[in-house]
């Protein structure tokens, strides 16, 4: 864990915490109150009196508590943590001294969905943001990504189009945070640069299982500059060292019912059980010389740059340790903008970065509410601010002196130019005419969908095609579903037939010939060194369990850094069936669901086994984990279970551990519980999903 003392963040923010602790109530100018249920007023009946200040100030502030949500990315949750780069490679070719120094950096990173309203839930079909503050020494730098590497549209003056059509309809609000509604549609059909990332947000990226688990990209082409001025392109890219892993939609769905807090809940409890989650800084660097090279344009925020054509260079760990003290006065209140840049990173000339460059900042003043919120605790730099500028809104320091602009010679020539250290824009020559014109540059739109396409795994594919299949079925205008078909068909032919036969749509002629290219690094499966760390198991339990049993799988699945909750149809303990100690319950079954735990247990125990046979919630339970392709594990009479459920695999008949499509089995039990039982579940666990169990005909 971090020590607060070494964190020059958080030596600054201990100065504005305040603690409720042995205190008394005051009002907000100090004066100590002493009666706090009821009003001032003439007569114990009567009317209440206007010189009741202290009633009057309390609800004046109340009325007042709200501000705006960000008009985007509204819904999200953020936590503190550090950045530290592995060496000092990239000073070849930036000044940056956080991505060189290996000095640990602080951070705030705020991690969102992007369409729903601050209340809607985690586990919607979206894009999620994945926004760092770094306070560095030279200044705060922004890196404000998504969890996908490309976006919908190409120039920023097409975002208001695009977000009004994504967010509920105007005439009746609905739907909230969906994109299966006409209006999205309607646009991406008017709109084909949308394409490419309406694969990518019609497959399993747009459905995190956690933020822990999802890559984050700064999407656009930056610019690293060196000591000497010179520019090298750069693409930055965090890869979770938790792996990329994703829900299945169903589950999805259900769980915005079951907890609609989900992803946000999973950030808090792993960073308040030490178990902080970590991410790797990459970035693919590209000489200026190069800038044409690549049969589309790096300032594109459509494209991406495959791996395979230029390596994602490791250079550094983000890791997140420290859960915000207040929601509002940190999540809500950090100011992300793209134009918080320090030395030695800069600009490209991409039309979507140059308008983000004015929209950041823009409505922070409206959100809020005024000139100053970069005095807010959680958007103070930690490097030196002084600046000419004065007053505002919520003005917090108390400048001194008498003059408040440069040149001054009364104020002793101060704030004086900075001698070293000063950032420094990129020189870049720039020619042509003024002109309204996407370049032309920026016209194919298909071949990198189509790469996104080429390089999914079968069931991937799958998922793609029943996400548009689900979207388009919620369409009302039927010519909005064919033109996105028509679109499609220019992506893959394949792909349209698919979608089209879901939709009600009339299979499109063959399209132009798919050009064959793949990029492995955009699959999910294909990732290296899985880990089980940080997974959620539920372990469905009655009286009569099998106590000792429980005992030994827990052990070792804690070991791995797994947790496990054990469920119950009452709270309370449970009287164990033989040997061992009472199991006490975490939570009553019904108070969870299966698609809040990655994978399930029935362990042993007749009398557990029968009640849970009998009980329609964890016979359910056990068929929906089942269903969502989970791991699905029981042993001895937990079996039965199973079978109830409607597993369909060969479950183990005697003591040695049956591992098939992600179903873990023993005739095993107690003291005799085979170590291979935890293991095989560990490495289900790892795996994250059994793809290859078929399960269309399991309800659940
Ligand atoms: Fe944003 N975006 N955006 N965006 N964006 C905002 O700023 C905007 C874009 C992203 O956790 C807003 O403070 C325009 C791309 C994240 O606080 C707003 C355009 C990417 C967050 C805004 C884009 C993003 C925002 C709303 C097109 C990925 C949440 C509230 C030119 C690289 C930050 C706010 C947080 C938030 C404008 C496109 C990511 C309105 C005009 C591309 C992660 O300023």
């Amino acid at each position: 864990m971090t020590d607060r003392r070494e964190d020059a963040k958080h030596r600054q923010l201990d100065e504005v915490r305040v603690d409720p602790a042995n205190t008394e109530l005051t009002t907000q100018q100090g004066v100590r109150v002493g009666h706090d249920d009821d009003s001032l007023s003439a007569g114990a009946r009567g009317p209440t009196l206007l010189e009741d200040f202290h009633t009057r100030e309390k609800i004046t502030h109340f009325d007042h508590e709200r501000i705006p949500e960000r008009v985007v990315h509204a819904r999200g949750a953020g936590a503190y943590g550090y950045f530290e780069a592995y060496d000092d490679s990239l000073s070849r070719y930036t000044t940056a001294e956080f991505l060189t120094s290996g000095e640990r950096i602080p951070v705030f990173v705020r991690f969102s969905t992007v369409a729903g309203s601050r209340g809607s839930a985690d586990t919607v079909r979206d894009v999620r943001g994945f926004a760092t503050k770094f306070y560095t020494r030279q200044g705060n730098y922004d890196l404000v990504g998504n969890n996908m590497p490309v976006f919908f549209i190409q120039d920023g003056i097409k975002f208001p189009d695009f977000v009004h059509a994504v967010k509920p309809e105007p005439h009746n609000e609905i739907p909230q945070a969906q994109s299966a509604h006409d209006t999205l549609w309607d646009f991406v059909g008017q709109q084909p640069e949308t394409m490419h990332m309406m694969l990518w947000l019609m497959s399993d990226r747009a459905i995190p299982r956690s933020y822990r688990m999802m890559q984050g990209f700064g999407v656009h082409t930056f610019r690293l500059v060196n000591g000497e001025g010179k520019g090298t392109f750069v693409k930055f890219h965090w890869k979770p060292v938790a792996g990329s892993h994703s829900l299945v939609w169903d589950e999805a769905q259900k769980i915005a019912g079951k907890d609609p807090d989900f992803n946000r809940r999973d950030l808090w409890d792993s960073i308040e059980a030490g178990r902080y989650p970590e991410w790797e800084l990459g970035v693919q660097l590209v000489d200026e010389s190069a800038e044409h090279d690549f049969g589309y344009d790096l300032l594109d925020a459509t494209k991406i740059i495959p791996e395979e054509d230029v390596p994602v260079l490791p250079v550094g760990r983000l890791v997140l340790d420290r859960n915000p003290e207040n929601f509002f006065a940190e999540t809500e209140q950090i100011a992300f903008h793209t134009a918080n840049v320090v030395p030695g990173i800069d600009f490209t000339n991409d039309p979507l970065l140059q308008a983000r460059n004015f929209s950041y900042l823009d409505t922070q003043l409206i959100r809020l509410g005024g000139p100053n919120f970069s005095q807010l605790p959680v958007n103070r730099p930690i490097a030196r601010v002084a600046t000419n500028q004065r007053d505002g809104y919520g003005q917090q320091d108390i400048h001194q002196g008498h003059t408040s602009y440069f040149r001054n010679t009364l104020g002793g020539g101060c704030p004086a130019l900075a001698d070293s250290g000063a950032f420094h824009n990129y020189t870049e020559a720039v020619s042509g005419k003024k002109i309204r014109e996407r370049s032309e540059s920026f016209q194919d739109h298909y071949s990198q969908a189509t790469l996104f396409w080429n390089s999914m795994s079968d069931v991937e594919r799958e998922h793609i095609v029943a996400a548009f299949r689900f979207e388009l079925g919620k369409v009302e205008a039927h010519p909005v579903r064919e033109t996105v078909v028509g679109h499609l068909n220019q992506v893959d032919h394949d792909l349209a037939v698919r979608v089209a036969a879901g939709v009600g749509v009339t299979e499109p002629p063959a399209g132009p010939p798919n050009h064959g290219r793949r990029s492995a690094a955009l699959s999910q499966l294909n990732q290296p060194n899985l880990t089980p760390h940080g997974r959620k198991v539920a372990i469905l339990a009655a009286d009569g369990v099998d106590a000792v049993g429980v005992q030994r799988l827990v052990s070792a699945l804690d070991a791995a850094e797994v947790d496990v909750e054990v469920l119950a149809p009452a709270d309370g303990t449970l009287r164990p069936g033989s040997d061992g100690e009472p199991v006490k319950v975490d939570k009553q079954l019904n108070t969870m669901a299966s698609v809040l735990y990655d994978a399930v247990v029935v362990p042993c125990g007749p009398d557990s086994a029968r009640t849970l046979e009998q009980d329609g919630y964890a016979v359910h339970f056990v068929a929906e984990a089942y269903k969502h392709a989970k791991p699905v594990a029981a042993f001895g009479s937990g079996r039965d279970v199973l079978r109830r459920a409607g597993v369909q695999e060969q479950l183990a008949e005697g003591t040695e551990t049956e591992f098939s499509q992600g179903v873990v089995t023993t005739g095993a039990s107690a003291g005799d519980l085979p170590e291979e039982f935890g293991a095989s579940l560990l490495a289900a666990l790892a795996d994250h999903r059994a793809w290859e169990r078929r399960t269309d005909s399991v309800p659940a």
